[in-house]
């Protein structure tokens, strides 16, 4: 898809009162801080650095938007909390990415990243809850630190424990982004399956 190429940096969010105004259609990117969203967003667009990476987890703070042409546009959650984080910050990512949700008529679907080293962590599982029936597609991210064999087994177990589209990736040698591509490519072309969008699922 064309808008792939065309993406461009257009807003950053710290709360729910400053989200850009709804406009196309929107692909969010969650999963556990330091899982790889940003490096999954640069990847899929063909971009260096266009979404923020950084060694240090939770280095992105605020919901970022990019636009795809004006065709589309993907959203950058800020990083998922650690077991080790303290309540409040979770409370407070999930306030303003419940917000985010709960408010967004224009979102298609989010994208999950889980680590395909150990992925379905608790908080894996709380965000996969959190996110209720919105159209999820997963990603095992980082997939270039397993073995073939480990890669087949980590698939097999987390397409049986989900019941949603599950794909390994990695941003390091590209596997899996084309096909990332499109699947995404098919959300923004096809019109969603019937109760795949349900609002404010929780
Ligand atoms: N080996 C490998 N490293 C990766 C891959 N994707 C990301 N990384 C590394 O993982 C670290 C975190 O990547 P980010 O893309 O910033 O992760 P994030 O999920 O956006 O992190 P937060 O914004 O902090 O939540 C960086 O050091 C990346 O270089 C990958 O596919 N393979
Ligand atoms: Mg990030």
């Amino acid at each position: 898809m064309k808008a792939f190429s065309q993406a461009m940096f257009l807003a950053s969010s710290g709360s729910a009162a400053d989200l850009p105004p709804a406009g196309p259609p929107e692909i969010a990117f969650a999963g556990r801080s330091n899982v790889g969203k940003s490096s999954a967003i640069n990847a899929i667009l063909g971009r260096k650095r266009l979404a923020f990476t950084s060694k240090t987890p939770g280095r992105t703070q605020t919901i970022n938007f990019f636009a795809l042409g004006d065709s589309a546009r993907f959203v950058d959650f800020p990083g998922y909390g650690f077991a080790r984080v303290p309540k409040a910050l979770r409370a407070q990512w999930e306030s303003l990415v419940g917000a985010y949700i709960a408010s967004r008529d224009t979102l298609l679907g989010v994208v999950i990243l889980m680590d395909a080293r150990h992925p379905l962590t608790p908080l894996d599982e709380r965000l996969v809850n959190f996110l209720g029936g919105v159209r999820t597609l997963v990603l095992l991210s980082k997939a270039d630190k397993l073995t073939r064999t480990e890669q087949a087994a980590v698939l097999k177990k987390v397409s049986a424990a989900l019941g949603t589209e599950v794909r390994l990736f990695s941003s390091l040698t590209h596997q899996g982004v084309e096909d990332c591509r499109d699947l995404l490519e098919r959300w923004l072309t096809e019109p969603p399956p019937q109760a795949a969008r349900i609002k404010n699922p929780r």
